[in-house]
């Protein structure tokens, strides 16, 4: 029989301890390797929701696809950040990366460690910007919008500047890749 179809997956990433551009450029290339990746949107420069007292995060988006559950996957996107040297404090705390993972196809689901869509994708500026860049008709499978009409509500107030797109591009640390 044939093989069951990929998910469409949704991952957002945010650094702001360390050098965070170069991390999320790390995270890009790790993750190329735990989902077939679509498109990446360009870096942007956010104010900390939640907890404020910490640096200006940057964020970005990943949409790409990927065959499997998405236990395996956030499994997978946790070793990521344990790999980049992510070390958990407490909730909302400065990190030198955050993977989450915001969506997996049309699931609704919640089991320990893993809502999905994430609860608050829909009021975060800093997902919201970057994937109404990349995926503005992608539909929150619960709330019934789309990207870019969750965006335009105006429920995500924070400062969100778009810095461009992530250099190195990813695959460009890939080896084997002619230069020039
Ligand atoms: N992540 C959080 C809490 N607050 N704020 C911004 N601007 N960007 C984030 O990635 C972020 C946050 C929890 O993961
Ligand atoms: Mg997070
Ligand atoms: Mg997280």
């Amino acid at each position: 029989m044939g093989d069951p179809p990929d998910d469409e997956v949704i991952l957002g990433l945010g650094a702001n301890l360390g050098d965070p551009l170069a991390q999320l450029g790390r995270a890009v290339v790790a993750l190329d390797s735990v989902v077939r990746i679509g498109r990446v949107s360009s870096v942007y420069r956010t104010e900390p929701v939640g907890y404020r007292d910490q640096p200006d995060f940057y964020n970005l988006v990943i949409v790409g696809t990927v065959r499997g559950e998405p236990e395996a996957v956030l499994r997978a996107v946790l070793e990521v950040e344990g790999a980049l040297g992510r070390v958990r404090t407490f909730a909302d705390a400065p990190r030198t990366i955050d993977i989450d993972l915001l969506a997996f196809g049309t699931r609704v689901m919640e089991v320990p460690g893993l809502t999905l869509p994430h609860p608050r994708l829909h009021q975060r500026g800093f997902v919201l910007h970057p994937l109404a860049e990349i995926a503005p008709e992608w539909r929150h499978p619960v709330l019934g919008q789309t990207a870019r009409e969750l965006l335009s509500s105006g429920a995500a107030r924070e400062r969100v500047e778009r810095l461009g797109p992530l250099y190195p591009p990813p695959g460009a640390l890939a080896p084997g890749r002619p230069s020039g």
